[in-house]
């Protein structure tokens, strides 16, 4: 007989042959996976919500990377300058409004796109099953993408969603794991449209999206079946369309919208925020109640440091410098309306800010034209305690140290008695219960 003579020439082969014809059970076995609507069309349509998507959510994640000036010493959640830091442009201080839209995008469309990951997930999970594991070095390659691709999305979404919902315990830093994550996670999506574009493209070609939502569930019926493909080898009866599934994934991503969008847009949309923690804020009516972060007693504000006391100090120029707030508020006060924008996606309304100009504190200092400003709260440890700004944040008119917000002096949840507010900044680096600014070169 050849195949035994074969198998004496050649047992590797044998082996793989006798691997190849019994995979272990369950999953494994092709005639598993029994639904009639999963394959490549299906698949496809889904492919190209998410190519549209994911660039998009990777492009406002970078602009947020950058909003944080990561180039300014100590700005860096890293540490150090790693191996992706890049900064093609310094951050602008306009459009005021620039950052609270960007990061309000990156926020919500994770969360809308969360039911269309998941269907996708869905729709190839039979790979995640292929048997053998790894016929060929190209193969192997393929695979290797898959699990940058499924390891990737896991990893970032879940990072992502868990940072939005007020979840610290990460081991590490979120955001280097988030920013590395999210690195790996696109190649692992650039790799895999290299390999599946054409495919995606032929199978939305053969058979136009308004086409298959004209298909009701009586019609629907599985795919050619190809061996090694994702349709069914042994598909069961419909029980929903394709296009009644495509139906109640878009359900599913309107309705985390909607539940989400209005911490960032505001207005009667807050309310109905329920999937953000600081979406339905509802405190009261009054200057001061506006959405908060972390409140003075969260960051272990002590009264007696913030009273009489209290003094700003301005370090950097020829020689030190102490303010009480009293000869703050005598200066001249400059007005700015401005909204604080958390890399939460949350967002206020635009606040009116009164106080000192930056520019005008560095002036004081003895700098007219400082690179950057190191801030530090009173507020000790922690990641937000202390930060820089850049020389063009600091130049703008609008950036204040801010003593009064709507009318009123700051509340001590709002950095009394003096916060740094700068438009377009992402709320972290706006330091609460500023207690020193040095002006560097
Ligand atoms: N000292 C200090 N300043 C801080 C923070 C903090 O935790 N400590 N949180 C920052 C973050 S993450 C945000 S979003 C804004 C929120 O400002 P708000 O609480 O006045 O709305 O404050 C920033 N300033
Ligand atoms: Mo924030």
């Amino acid at each position: 007989m050849s195949t035994g003579a074969e198998e004496r020439r050649s047992p590797v082969r044998g082996v793989n042959a006798w691997v190849t014809e019994h995979p272990p059970p369950g999953p494994f076995r092709t005639g598993f996976w029994r639904s009639p609507i999963r394959g490549p069309w299906l698949t496809s349509a889904l492919g190209a919500l998410l190519l549209v998507g994911l660039p998009v959510m990777f492009a406002t994640g970078l602009l947020s990377y950058l909003a944080y000036n990561p180039w300014l010493p100590g700005n860096d959640g890293r540490h150090g300058s790693g191996i992706l830091t890049f900064v093609p442009f310094h951050w602008p201080t306009s459009p005021e409004w620039g950052y609270r839209v960007t990061q309000g995008l990156h926020v919500t469309l994770g969360v809308v796109l969360v039911p269309i990951v998941l269907a996708k997930l869905w729709s190839v999970i039979p790979k995640l099953f292929e048997w053998p594991a790894v016929r060929s070095p190209a193969h192997a390659l393929e695979r290797l993408s898959l699990f940058l691709l499924v390891g990737g999305a896991i990893f970032t979404f879940a990072t992502g969603l868990l940072n939005i919902q007020y979840w610290y315990r990460f081991p590490g830093s979120f955001y280097v794991l988030h920013f590395y994550g999210a690195w790996l996670f696109m190649a692992g999506v650039a790799m895999h449209v290299a390999l599946k574009f054409g495919d995606m493209r032929a199978a939305l070609r053969e058979h136009r999206v308004r086409d298959e939502l004209r298909v009701d569930l009586a019609h629907t019926s599985p795919e050619p079946y190809v061996e090694g493909g994702l349709v069914s080898a042994a598909p069961a009866e419909p029980s929903i369309s394709r296009r009644g599934a495509l139906g109640l994934v878009g359900a599913g991503s309107a309705t985390m919208l909607v539940m989400m969008a209005g911490q960032s847009i505001g207005g009667p949309f807050r309310r109905i925020s329920l999937l953000a923690p600081r979406g339905g804020f509802t405190a009261g009516e009054g200057p001061n109640d506006f959405a908060v972060n972390i409140t003075a007693a969260e960051a272990a504000i002590m009264p007696a440091a913030v009273g009489a006391a209290w003094r700003l100090e301005l370090l950097g120029g020829a020689a030190p410098l102490a303010f009480t707030r009293a000869q703050l508020l005598a200066m001249p006060l400059h007005t700015a309306t401005l909204p604080i924008a958390c890399v939460e996606g949350w967002s206020t309304g635009d606040q009116i800010w009164q106080g000192v100009r930056l520019r005008d504190l560095a002036a004081l200092a003895g700098r007219e034209r400082p690179g950057s400003v190191f801030v530090q709260s009173i507020q000790e440890g922690g990641a937000f305690g202390q930060g820089r700004l850049a020389g063009n944040q600091i130049a703008d008119p609008d950036s204040l140290l801010a003593l009064r917000v709507n009318g009123v002096d700051l509340s001590m949840d709002h950095g009394f008695p003096a916060r740094v507010i700068v438009p377009n900044n992402p709320g972290v680096r706006n330091t609460k219960w500023v207690r020193a600014l040095t002006f560097e070169a």
